[in-house]
């Protein structure tokens, strides 16, 4: 495809090929994804959003940064994991704990917290405004096996409860027991 058959002709400037340029690199580092956090429950009010941003470790190692912010959860600690199916109504659509592979178990209190998809809780404050920066490598945004992005996406599930990460094995809600609220996970 030639270049100039694409590029609208008022960023034909030098100004233009340099923004394209700074395009082009930055998707070249890594690929990144939003969320909108919605409520499991009609009757409450919660909103959010999160970003994701993969990019290489000093070693090449994919490493996925997650920025959230959340409001109108009840204050206090929830879990907060990737889920295996980009559904959520219901939020039961979500499935299970995204955690492909040839071991995959995807139970939320079985195998918790060693899932591709767990991450860590997120607190929110009396006002009901929770924030959350975490980075993972157990998952990416680009192609390959532990993929968000695989043939039914993936989406953020927030308990209602704390992640004790079931230090005593599969104890039923040790991950954070029922859904608050759900964020699919889309590319951009
Ligand atoms: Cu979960």
């Amino acid at each position: 495809m030639k270049l100039h058959s694409v590029v609208p002709a008022v960023i034909k400037t030098g100004l233009g090929i340099g923004l394209f340029a700074l395009a082009a690199t930055a998707q070249a580092r890594g690929a990144t994804g939003s969320a909108d956090i919605v409520s499991c429950d009609p009757a409450v009010d919660v909103t959010g959003k999160v970003f994701l941003k993969e990019r290489p470790s000093a070693e090449g190692v994919k490493i996925v940064d997650i920025f959230m912010h959340v409001r109108g959860l009840s204050a206090g600690k929830h879990a907060v994991h990737i889920h295996e199916t980009g559904a959520c109504t219901p939020c039961g659509a979500a499935q299970g704990h995204f955690d492909p592979g040839p071991n995959s178990n995807t139970s939320p209190d079985g195998n918790h917290p060693f899932h591709s998809g767990d991450l860590v809780n997120i607190e929110v404050n009396h006002h009901g405004n929770g924030v959350l920066r975490t980075s993972t490598s157990r998952v990416t945004l680009s192609p390959g096996p532990l993929s968000l992005f695989d043939a039914d996406g993936s989406a953020f599930i927030i308990h209602v409860g704390e992640d004790t990460y079931c230090p005593d094995g599969a104890v039923a809600g040790c991950a954070g027991g029922a859904r608050a609220a759900c964020g699919i996970i889309v590319p951009n």
